[in-house]
């Protein structure tokens, strides 16, 4: 009986089913199924100690894809927020992992509100922490030569203190020892801010490289607007000269005092208000000032591309030939704003010795090492920052291994990457110095160390 009805009821149920499967396939439109594939290729890239991105071919049709992360490849150990994370396009920034870990990654695609079976599943491990670097402190290891960072006064406390202090032993003002700072309206000086860098200085024992007395790029607006004879200029900027340079005595070891003089590819000189107002011998005149007002202070010419360019570099030395007679120079600041793959050890090596043969001292002076000139990376891989490193330790070699009476300062431009001025002026990321924005020290201060060696 019991039997008899279960089977009664199977029948039913089963030609219930076909009507209802049949009515279905009338009814309601199927995705087509050849098209409910799990994108073909999926891989794993950037991989960093916390963090790596995914990306994966797309599937014709789709609306969206779905990502998952875990730990293991049975995907029972799952990475939040990365469970079924719904993502439009055919990529995605894994963050905020653990270091030396391995993550499993599939995807799938969304066509219709259905979902396709999982791609392969693909696989990367995480690097070892930024803090398996070494943190000997540069100054103690760079016997010979001051190393140098550039400052801002609002960064002079906490984190930043604590690093100045243990690595470094001059400060060169990043941008508030400028003209446009110290004196920006006719008769109305303000060293505020230059006083509390200098100030710091001084507390912790470290030099100052005064950075920079005349720059095209940093002059207050009324000076380029000069309403007086060419006589009144030059008398200003003397009095702004001998003001600013007699202010630091024994403060400041060394001044830039015409920062950028040389135009990029000509050769010529900048065509600066100073040129205009002063005439072509206004370097010069500013360097006799900065002797009369400290006869002790070193007097550097600073400019960019010193390395990459043989013109430029030629025209500054030209101009530098002419104060060395005249006992108007002393040094000569290599800007060094240079990329991971170039220029060479050997370009770097060959420039410096134009500046060593005249027995002039030589400044290493806003170092940065771009490692995304390119803008084709959104995170720093270990093969680029092995890569960065190795620039950074060229760098130090060379350095290291000039004349000792050349040895001056090896100067950084700049803490930490996300601070680099280097974001704002290219518009795209790139990690170009020796600390993380978490204050962790990179594999470029491991290059710099080892270029000590
Ligand atoms: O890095 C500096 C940036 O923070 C300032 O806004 C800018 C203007 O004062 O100057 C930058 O430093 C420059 C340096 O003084 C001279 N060489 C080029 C540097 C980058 O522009």
């Amino acid at each position: 009986m019991t039997i008899q009805t279960s089977s009664t009821r199977l029948v039913f149920l089963f030609s219930f089913l076909l009507v209802l499967f049949s009515c279905g396939d009338k009814e309601k439109i199927e995705p087509n199924t050849s098209d409910l594939i799990p994108p073909s290729s999926v891989a794993i890239s950037n991989i960093s100690d916390n963090a790596f991105r995914v990306d994966w071919t797309s599937v014709s049709g789709a609306e969206g894809y779905e990502a998952t992360v875990a730990r293991d490849d049975s995907f029972t150990d799952l990475v939040q927020p990365y469970v079924d994370l719904r993502e439009n396009g055919t990529g995605i920034n894994v963050i905020s992992l653990d270091t030396s870990t391995t993550y499993y990654v599939r995807i799938r695609t969304i066509i219709d509100g259905e979902k396709s079976a999982f791609s392969t599943t693909v696989n990367g491990t995480t690097l070892g922490a930024a803090g398996a670097e070494p943190t000997n402190a540069l100054k103690d290891e760079a016997t010979t030569f001051a190393v140098g960072m550039a400052v801002r006064v609002n960064n002079l406390s906490g984190q930043y203190d604590a690093i100045y202090k243990r690595e470094f032993n001059s400060l060169t003002a990043e941008y508030e020892m400028k003209m446009n700072i110290m004196y920006p309206s006719q008769g109305n000086y303000d060293f505020t801010r230059a006083d509390a860098i200098v100030d710091y200085a001084q507390e912790n024992g470290m030099h100052v490289h005064g950075h920079a007395l005349i720059w095209h790029a940093a002059t207050p607006s009324w000076v380029e607007n000069f309403s007086g004879t060419d006589q009144e200029f030059e008398d200003m900027v003397e009095d702004y000269i001998k003001t600013t340079v007699t202010r630091y005595i024994g403060k400041v070891r060394s001044w830039d005092v015409v920062n950028e003089a040389i135009e990029d590819g000509n050769g010529q000189l900048r065509n600066s208000v100073f040129l205009q107002r002063m005439g072509t011998d206004y370097i010069k005149k500013c360097h006799q000032w900065v002797r009369e007002a400290d006869p002790n202070v070193l007097i550097f010419y600073n400019d960019y591309n010193m390395v990459s360019s043989n013109t430029k570099r030629n025209a500054a030395l030209a101009v530098v030939d002419q104060l060395i007679p005249e006992d108007l120079i002393d040094g000569f600041g290599f800007q060094m704003h240079i990329s991971y793959n170039g220029p060479s050890k050997s370009q770097i090596a060959n420039a410096a010795k134009d500046v060593t043969d005249r027995n002039l001292l030589l400044h290493f002076s806003e170092l940065d090492v771009r490692a995304n000139p390119d803008n084709n990376m959104t995170m720093l891989t270990e093969t680029r920052a092995i890569e960065q490193q190795q620039k950074y330790k060229e760098v130090v070699e060379v350095y290291n291994a000039i004349p000792t009476d050349s040895k001056f300062a090896l100067t950084v431009w700049g803490l930490k990457d996300n601070e680099s001025w280097l974001q704002n002026f290219w518009g795209h990321i790139d990690w170009p110095l020796m600390y993380d924005d978490q204050f962790n020290i990179k594999k470029s201060h491991t290059g710099f160390l080892e270029g000590l060696q």
